[in-house]
């Protein structure tokens, strides 16, 4: 098996700038607030519909806190076109994208299959089964090859996700076929209560380089390395240079979702050392220590994220009640007898209800 690798890191957990030359990074001030506005719109939108769940204003919710460098420094070094196939927890990345926060609520409130139009954003919907967007981008990526067009497409999954077979087929298909894609791994430690240990021997990097794609991988925590290595990847990727892989390195702080409960399966001291590591964190220092931002740019954002806290909870509590037989004629052309006969047994029993 290989040495291990470093992660690229261009910022340190102590907010330090740390150059590589492998991946030049014009760091400017403008740069560096856009990425931590991004990140802290985020993580503020991410734990009001957490709370929007505690009240029992959502069924279920996929938490993204702690994966937001991960995510937002990668989907922004992308061109606005460049077709995205997320997994679930995407929020970070759909939000730089400009899905609003009642796009992303309808689904968890149960009201539709998806809030978005996948083609409106170039953002698919999200993928609850396991790694079923990695072939699907990699047809798409065949379909952009085939039509000679200069995007590219970017799919994203998780470390558990990368254990199914679907993700050893789109690896392998995507290299032989030499489709502009990129694979993008948040590798967070943990596949629900599966720690990234158990679930694979050699590490995804050097498993996607067995496949024959350039692969890297990246402190998934520093969202100016995410940035520089999705740059220049996505630049080889759009030059003909054929599929990539990034595995983030990057940490679940929350529950695998609403229904979970990660103290009863990983340590204090393992939360703590990744708290120490929080992207938004670095950033912060980065900010402070370089004057780059001053007390009214803080005091503009803190506003922010509270008048986006507050649309949070407005849009989500006005989702108009969905019709849930509706939800039958949304899947296919034409009903097939056998959902004609489940819709009208359900519209019968609804019928039934005294209330
Ligand atoms: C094919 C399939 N098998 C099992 C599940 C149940 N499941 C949902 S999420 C999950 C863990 C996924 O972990 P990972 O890919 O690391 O993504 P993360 O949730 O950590 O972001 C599992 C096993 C599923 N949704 N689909
Ligand atoms: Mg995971």
């Amino acid at each position: 098996m290989e040495k291990p690798v470093e992660p690229v890191q261009l910022l340190d957990p102590d907010g330090r700038l740390t150059p590589d030359p492998r991946w030049p990074l014009e760091i400017t001030p403008d740069l560096c607030r856009d990425l931590y506005r991004r990140m802290v719109l985020a993580r503020r939108f991410d734990d009001e519909a957490l709370a929007l769940q505690r009240q029992g204003e959502l069924g279920l919710w996929l938490q993204s806190r702690g994966q937001e460098a991960a995510q937002v420094g990668s989907v922004t070094a992308l061109r606005p076109d460049d077709h995205v196939f997320p997994s679930y927890r995407e929020q970070a990345a759909a939000l730089c994208r400009g899905i609003t926060p009642e796009e992303l609520l309808v689904q968890w409130r149960g009201n539709a299959h998806s809030g978005w139009d996948p083609a409106a954003y170039r953002f698919h919907v999200y993928t609850l089964v396991l790694a079923a967007q990695l072939p699907q981008a990699t047809g798409y990526a065949m379909g952009v090859q085939r039509d000679g067009a200069d995007e590219i497409v970017a799919v994203y999954f998780g470390d558990g996700a990368s254990s199914q077979g679907e993700a050893s087929e789109a690896l392998n298909w995507a290299a032989s076929a030499g489709v502009p894609l990129l694979f993008f791994c948040q590798n967070n430690q943990w596949a629900i209560s599966t720690p990234t240990s158990t679930q694979m021997r050699a590490p995804l990097h050097q498993r996607a380089a067995g496949f024959g794609l350039d692969a890297h991988l990246v402190d998934g925590n520093d969202v100016l390395a995410v940035h520089a290595v999705t740059a220049g990847v996505a630049e080889q990727i759009r030059a003909g240079g054929g599929p990539a892989l990034i595995e983030a390195t990057t940490y679940r702080m929350g529950g695998h979702s609403t229904s979970d409960d990660p103290g009863r399966y990983r340590s204090d001291s393992e939360l703590d050392s990744w708290r120490a590591r929080d992207p938004i964190a670095r950033m912060e220092i980065l900010l402070d220590r370089e004057g780059w931002i001053d007390e009214a740019g803080r005091a503009a954002l803190r506003l922010e994220s509270d008048d986006l806290a507050a649309e949070t909870r407005r849009v989500c509590r006005a989702i108009p009640k969905g019709e849930f037989s509706a939800l039958f004629g949304t899947v296919l052309t034409s009903e097939p007898p056998h959902l004609t006969d489940q819709r009208q047994r359900h519209t019968a029993l609804v019928a039934s209800y005294l209330d």
